[in-house]
């Protein structure tokens, strides 16, 4: 465990794990400085309460002295180990960690973690979920939204942790290891950060390469890319999805039935799991319900980042669809949605940078149109569609083009849908 007591850090942006990084660094006595290349709205909301830490931090830049000068970087996910600051760093030999190992070396409780392409928030939380009802103290933290190093100081070593972890997390972790990990799917994503899918899944693979015989990774069967992954671990493997769980896997999706995993691990009673399905509404921004208007359902789906978040989102749809998609694009092929697109969407409304590519892409396909912004794009829909059919953002990409989150981009749906409902009811 690094001793950062009295010693120089420097914490590398001022998103949310920036700042849950820079508190607990200073309360374990390190003398912080917190750098971000951005200078907006955000950053200056975060920096009132590094003032009232006295925590330095300077804004619109990253200063190569003062990274330089560091006993050791820490970084946000966002922020690549490829990227210059980090590589004026490492040529240095300063260590570099992130904000997910920094919380792993302070934290006293067992951690169940989850990644994969799709589905690690709903399963995060169901694992959250079934560990409270059968009586543990637990913390749900991570990729979710919430920082591991936000807690720290809250936990207690008969707690547990259900940890999201993406493959940004995982790129910057050292000792972080886990009682139990999970790798839930894999598909082509983020292959703007990655050179290719090779990379991609090597940063996922990084969650248990620190794993014991004492410890377990749970794979899924079905996914032989990685059911293959069993020989490269010492942990124990445990399997579901192809049959392989030992669970009638018809009664469940995938996602339930690696939760059903962690039950049995830790003991618990499996009625609790089923308790918990059945009460399980969903996670907001993953096709969440907003409103009908007219006989129309609009439903928020802007955690889909990726292709296959939306194509899962589109088999899941039994009303006609109206499409509402763009954003920044990742490195996708779009062209993998096309039968789907086919056989479920009436018609595609486009927004964001990467509108154009994916008309190219889809061109001829089914009816296109294209829109400034999200306000256009949800009144397009709303012309297009007719009582019966259903208006789902399912963006097949990134957020940060137009807002500073998907969680942002989905609040900023609802609300739009909230006051059309208002106006119809007024011109009614
Ligand atoms: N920045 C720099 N220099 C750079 C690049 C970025 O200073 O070279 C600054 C930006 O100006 C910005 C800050 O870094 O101010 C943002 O840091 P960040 O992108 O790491 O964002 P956080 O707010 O700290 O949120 C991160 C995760 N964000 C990303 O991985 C992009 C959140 O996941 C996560 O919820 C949060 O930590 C808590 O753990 C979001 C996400 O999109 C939801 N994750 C991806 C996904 O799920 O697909 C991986």
């Amino acid at each position: 465990m690094i001793d950062f007591k009295d010693r120089n850090v420097v914490v590398l942006g001022l998103g949310c794990s920036g700042l849950a990084s820079a508190k607990l660094l200073n309360k374990l006595g390190a003398q912080v400085f917190i750098s971000d290349k951005t200078d907006d709205a955000k950053q200056r909301e975060y920096s009132c309460d590094l003032k009232k830490l006295s925590i330095d931090f300077e804004l619109g830049k990253h200063t190569k002295t003062i990274i330089e000068s560091a006993d050791y970087l820490v970084i946000s996910p966002g922020i690549s180990y490829n990227c210059e600051a980090v590589e004026w760093a490492r040529k240095k030999n300063i260590e570099v960690i992130g904000e997910i190992e920094l919380g792993y070396q302070h934290c006293p409780a067992q951690i169940i973690a989850i990644t994969g392409t799709n589905g690690k928030t709903t399963v995060t939380t169901l694992i959250g979920k079934i560990l409270e009802k059968a009586g543990r103290d637990v913390f749900v933290l991570g990729n979710i939204g919430k920082p591991f190093s936000s807690c720290i100081d809250k936990i207690k070593d008969t707690d547990l942790i259900s940890l999201e972890v993406s493959s940004f997390q995982l790129e910057s972790i050292k000792e972080f290891r886990p009682k139990v990990s999970i790798i839930l799917n894999f598909t082509p994503d983020h292959l703007d950060r990655y050179k290719n899918l090779g990379e991609y899944l090597k940063a996922k693979k990084r969650i248990f390469i620190n794993q014991k015989k004492e410890d377990f990774l749970i794979l899924n069967y079905a996914d032989s890319r990685l059911r293959s992954l069993a020989s490269e671990t010492e942990a124990e493997v445990l399997y579901f999805g192809g049959g392989k769980s030992g669970f009638d896997e018809s009664k469940f999706n995938p996602n339930q039935l690696a939760v059903l995993k962690v039950a049995e691990i830790f003991g618990i009673d499996l009625d609790i799991c089923y308790k918990v399905f059945e009460e399980f509404t969903g996670i907001e921004h993953r096709l969440e319900f907003v409103s009908n208007i007219n006989g129309i359902d609009f439903v928020n789906d802007s955690k889909a980042t990726n292709i296959e978040a939306t194509i899962w989102a589109l088999e899941n749809s039994i009303k006609p669809t109206i499409l509402i998609a763009g954003g920044r694009d990742k490195g996708s092929d779009f062209a993998i949605i096309s039968n789907i697109l086919k056989n479920k969407v009436k018609s595609l409304v486009l927004f964001g940078e990467s509108k154009t590519k994916i008309e190219d892409a889809l061109n001829g396909l089914i009816k296109i149109s294209t829109a400034k912004d999200i306000y256009e794009a949800v009144n397009l829909a709303f012309n297009q569609a007719r009582k019966g059919d259903c208006v789902m953002l399912s963006p097949m990409c990134a957020s940060f083009d137009m807002f500073s989150n998907y969680q942002e981009r989905g609040r900023i749906f609802k609300g739009i849908v909230n006051n059309l409902k208002s106006s119809c009811r007024v011109a009614r």
